[in-house]
């Protein structure tokens, strides 16, 4: 059945006239008009704590949000991802991210196979491999216990395993350092490898399709670097593959034996959960892997089993959808207040532009209304030193995730507290602006004359009504951060349905993997090109008179 545009449902523009309401709302009122507002508008579950108080909406705002959800089927089509539908309408696929990290006594087949079991047979053998590694028992072709690990992958197949083994790296193996190679640029790969020894170095080719040229292009890098010192015989010792692809494993000369699989269920960006991220298992341990496995399992059950109105990632849906409807918000900002998360933004903004960068309906149809906001941001502090200065002050309204720890890892206990202060005040900043009247006083009170007051006055005022979410937790830990990251998977899941897009597609990446090869046989061979646009000859022209 063709869901319904999204403008045309009544919900939808009961909404509408009630944000016409909301355009005059200002927080500070809304906080002063109820004292309970930080207790009515937050929400804990599996691990996370979700202050969404700062945001301008009230508690009829999210009755009516949540009304729209339901009317969007979010329950049902929530219930068919988890149940293997093949919600993945345009690759035919079922969309199993979940069955990663479910128990084993789950009982669920996609195309004949025995999800659980496949997944589970995979995590015994990154258990054992994981253990023979760190152990020293896995050796190199000197006898030398492993010191190094290069992963080799891009998008999905990197950005996952790279974020979490930077996030708990306080958990990481001692002996073993972790290289992250993506980038076709040979100075990725040329500065990892000038890092390592081939006795000791450990590679781990990840790609879904074993197709993606910039993964093998460095992939052929690293086996050539690797033969420059070692035999052919001995590259099963150092070359492991993850991978959906048998066939093109072998044909690398990979053997068999050293292949991850996975499958076609599992989406790249949602596949660190899978056999992708072996690079964690490597560097926590196993036991460590588990918990993160678990943490993602945790908010899965409050995901699937939390009323909306108390559950957590279905908040921070309707929270987002509110600001990018209504409040005409066109980026939302990651601010993860610890340093280990900070490549936590980068990983989001794939999850969530990738998954929701959509402008047609699942039928094909032209959506009709804005869907994906930009997502982009970087650690507290370092941010409030250089682009705050727009989120306070300029014309844009850019909502803020802000996300905190709040125990630290070390033991420099008057820094953290210093961190929390920055994290708690800019939120408090945000909400509540700096009026001119407060600015005056100030200035009064610094013994400014009348005439340096008014002139300073407006530069120094702040509008605030900005919204912030605030995601707190007690440790940054595997389950925290697996509890995390499914938070966002799951809020990603929510919007898309409710713009009704596909949310588990990305052809304009395919584009991607298909454009740059007429070019790059255009830069080397011969004769010169003559079929572009001027601009495209040009640069072509000039990258080949620079050879
Ligand atoms: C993720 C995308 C994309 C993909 C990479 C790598 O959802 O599909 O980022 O992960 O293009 O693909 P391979 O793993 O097939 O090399």
């Amino acid at each position: 059945m063709l869901t319904p545009s999204l403008t045309s449902t009544a919900t939808f523009q009961a909404l509408e006239t009630h944000a016409v309401d909301a355009e005059d709302w200002q927080m500070r009122g809304l906080f002063g008009a109820d004292p309970q507002r930080f207790e009515r508008l937050s929400v804990e579950a599996a691990g996370l704590f979700l202050d969404y108080s700062k945001n301008r909406l009230d508690g009829r705002t999210l009755d009516m949000l949540a009304a729209l959800a339901r009317e969007r089927g979010v329950e049902a089509r929530r219930d068919a991802m988890f149940a293997g539908e093949k919600i993945n309408l345009t690759e035919q696929r079922a969309v199993l991210h979940t069955a990663l990290r479910a128990p084993r006594d789950l009982a669920l087949t996609v195309d004949g196979q025995d999800v659980a079991a496949d997944v589970h047979a995979v995590l015994r053998r990154v258990h054992a491999f994981s253990d023979a590694v760190r152990s020293g028992a896995w050796q190199g072709y000197t006898g030398k216990p492993i010191t190094d690990i290069v992963n080799i992958g891009i998008g999905g197949s990197d950005l996952g395993p790279k974020m979490v083994c930077l996030s708990l790296r306080q958990y990481a193996h001692p002996r073993l350092r972790m290289h992250f190679v993506s980038n076709v640029d040979g100075h990725d790969i040329d500065a990892a490898l000038q890092q390592v020894n081939p006795e000791t170095t450990l590679f781990i080719i990840a790609s879904k399709t074993f197709t993606t040229a910039e993964t093998m292009m460095n992939a052929q890098a690293a086996r050539a670097w690797f033969l420059q010192s070692a035999s052919e015989a001995e590259l099963s010792r150092h070359f492991v593959a993850v991978s959906t692809n048998v066939e093109a494993i072998k044909t690398f000369g990979i053997d068999p034996q050293n292949m991850f699989p996975f499958w076609d269920w599992v989406g790249g960006r949602y596949s660190v959960w899978s056999a992708i991220g072996l690079p964690v298992a490597l560097a926590v341990g196993y036991g460590y892997f588990a918990d993160f496995l678990a943490g993602a399992h945790a908010m899965d059950l409050h995901f699937k089993e939390a009323p909306f109105e108390q559950n957590m990632p279905v908040i921070l849906a309707l929270v987002g959808f509110w600001n990018r409807q209504f409040l005409g918000c066109t980026s939302v900002s990651i601010a993860p207040y610890h340093q280990d998360l900070n490549r936590f933004p980068a990983y989001l903004q794939q999850l969530d532009m990738e998954s929701n960068g959509k402008r047609v309906t699942r039928a094909g149809l032209p959506v009709d209304t804005p869907t994906c906001p930009v997502i982009w941001g970087d650690t507290g502090t370092n941010g409030q030193h250089a682009y705050f200065q727009l989120l306070h002050q300029g014309t844009d309204v850019t909502p803020i995730d802000f996300i905190a720890v709040l125990r630290p890892a070390h033991e420099l206990e008057n820094q953290h507290a210093a961190l929390l202060a920055n994290c708690f005040a800019q939120s408090e900043a945000f909400m509540k602006g700096k009026t001119q009247d407060e600015v005056r006083i100030d200035l009064q009170q610094q013994g400014l004359s009348l005439a340096e007051i008014e002139n300073l006055a407006p530069h120094k005022t702040f509008p605030g009504n900005r919204p912030s979410n605030t995601i707190l937790m007690d440790y940054l830990n595997p389950f925290n951060l697996g509890s995390l990251i499914a938070l966002y998977e799951h809020k990603t899941f929510v919007q898309g349905v409710i713009w009704d897009v596909n949310s588990f597609d990305q052809w304009g990446v395919e584009l991607g993997k298909v454009l740059a090869k007429r070019i790059e046989a255009e830069l080397t061979g011969t004769p010169a090109p003559s079929e572009h646009d001027s601009s495209t000859n040009g640069l072509i022209a000039r990258a080949r008179a620079a050879d």
